[in-house]
């Protein structure tokens, strides 16, 4: 018995991304002509959103399926919150699997069926640039020093297994998504990431990290902020201690009972 294949959607967050998200498009329907794509647009004034629209609309026009969906929002209101409209738009649609991925070309396509094929046995894919054979082209030396520390700090404090939890290329199989309790995700930019992580490592998910090659964007700039890296650190120390503190009260009522 053959079973259906998976409905895959590849959630593309967009706020200024006007040179970048034609080839991303492009290179997406090259490595994963099947999956189809949700570009979720903050209003970018460089007119991100009326360029996906206008893609769609080709591809249609040209006898394609209709491939790209846009979602658009008012202005920009956050990395976190526009994963979470796309995640949402993903589970309305009867979507199986759900990617996150960058507009910028950071995200390889060609990495993708790589990610898509370890779902068959994983409920969380993470691309990862920080396990052997995984990379990153095109960086300062204090970006590497940032997400190596960042993602050590988080490895420590949270006493999970993984290398590289604050990246943004990860596939999700729906399922888990219904049971990760989107509604109250408040964390924006790479504690965002390491905060469904954590999650899905706490809902006993099968959590597993393939490696990408990672190549920083040459077109357009990065929206990412010391105000993002403040928040990840604060966050992620305060998930610590509490988890520290939840196990400490577990093993005190265990020898007290
Ligand atoms: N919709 C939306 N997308 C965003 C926002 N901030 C960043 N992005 C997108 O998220 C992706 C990653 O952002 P980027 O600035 O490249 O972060 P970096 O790779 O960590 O430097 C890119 O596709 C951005 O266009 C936001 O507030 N709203
Ligand atoms: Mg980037």
């Amino acid at each position: 018995m053959t079973s259906d294949p998976q409905r895959v959607l590849v959630v593309v967050p967009t706020y200024d991304e006007l040179e970048n998200l034609p080839g991303a498009l492009e290179r997406l329907r090259t490595h994963v002509p099947d999956a189809d794509v949700l570009v979720v647009d903050d209003g970018s004034p460089d007119g991100t959103g009326e360029l996906a629209e206008k893609i769609a609309e080709r591809e249609v026009a040209d006898g394609g399926r209709r491939r790209v969906h846009v979602l658009h929002r008012a202005g920009k209101l956050g990395l976190g919150t526009a994963y979470v409209a796309g995640f949402g738009w993903a589970l309305e649609h009867g979507y199986d699997v759900v990617v996150e991925m960058d507009a910028d070309g950071s995200h390889r396509a060609e990495d993708l069926p790589r990610l898509l094929a370890r779902t068959a046995d994983a409920d969380l894919v993470l691309g990862s640039r920080w396990v052997p054979g995984g990379s990153v082209l095109n960086w300062p030396l204090s970006r590497h020093v940032l997400s190596r520390g960042a993602n050590t700090y988080t490895r420590l404090i949270l006493g999970i297994p993984l290398r590289d939890a604050t990246g943004g290329f990860r596939a999700y199989r729906a399922d888990l998504l219904r049971e990760l309790q989107l509604g109250d995700v408040a964390s924006q930019g790479y504690c965002f990431q390491v905060d469904m992580a954590w999650r899905a490592v706490r809902t006993g998910a099968r959590v597993v990290e393939v490696p990408i090659t990672f190549v920083e964007r040459e077109l357009g700039r990065s929206k990412m902020s010391r105000g993002i890296v403040v928040e990840a650190l604060v966050s992620v120390t305060r998930w610590g201690i509490a988890e520290r503190s939840r196990r400490v009260a577990g093993a005190f009522c265990r020898t007290a009972g």
